[in-house]
């Protein structure tokens, strides 16, 4: 009679539970150090606001936003939308030439490379401010809030200037 061997399963089965003890624990860390970056990244988008502005029409009309936006990170940035206590409606709008028309299009997912600079102007991108909340003048300060893809959101400060200002 030949004898069977005896399996190690004892031996087996405490490796493998060792193992997938490893396993589950690198996760964890994985998921940490993910958890950690996104915080980080929630805290301070990698972005930079300057010469926010607001170009001052008379009545309601609506009024257009620009600014420039750098983007200081190693990722794209998109952004994605903006609000401010000071109108009831903002949208992200590009005006483009259609069929020899000037017009403007919705723009919802604005991207920005890394290491690029967006500038929002006339003639192009610009934040489309709709409905006061309360009548503006030259000097008063508005604040907006830009929120970019991945939720971060960045709060900015426009100065409100004459129709003249480019
Ligand atoms: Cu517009």
């Amino acid at each position: 009679m030949p004898s069977m061997p005896i399996p190690p399963s004892t031996n087996i089965s405490a490796t493998r539970h060792a193992a997938r003890r490893r396993g589950a624990c690198s996760v964890g860390a994985g998921a940490l150090a993910a958890l950690l970056a996104c915080s980080v990244a929630l805290a301070a988008p990698p972005v930079t606001v300057t010469n926010a502005r607001i170009r001052l029409l008379p009545g309601d009309l609506p009024l257009a936003g620009y600014f420039d936006l750098v983007n200081r990170g190693r990722r794209p940035v998109a952004l994605t939308a903006a609000s401010s206590p000071a109108f009831e409606m903002v949208h992200l709008h590009r005006s483009i030439e259609r069929d020899g028309t000037a017009t403007m299009v919705t723009a919802d997912d604005i991207k920005v490379k890394p290491g690029a600079t967006l500038h929002f102007a006339p003639g192009g991108y610009h934040l489309m401010l709709m409905q006061r909340v309360k009548p503006l003048q030259v000097g008063d300060k508005v604040p907006m809030t830009l929120q970019f893809a991945d939720r971060q959101t960045l709060r900015v400060i426009f100065e409100v200037k004459s129709a003249e200002t480019q």
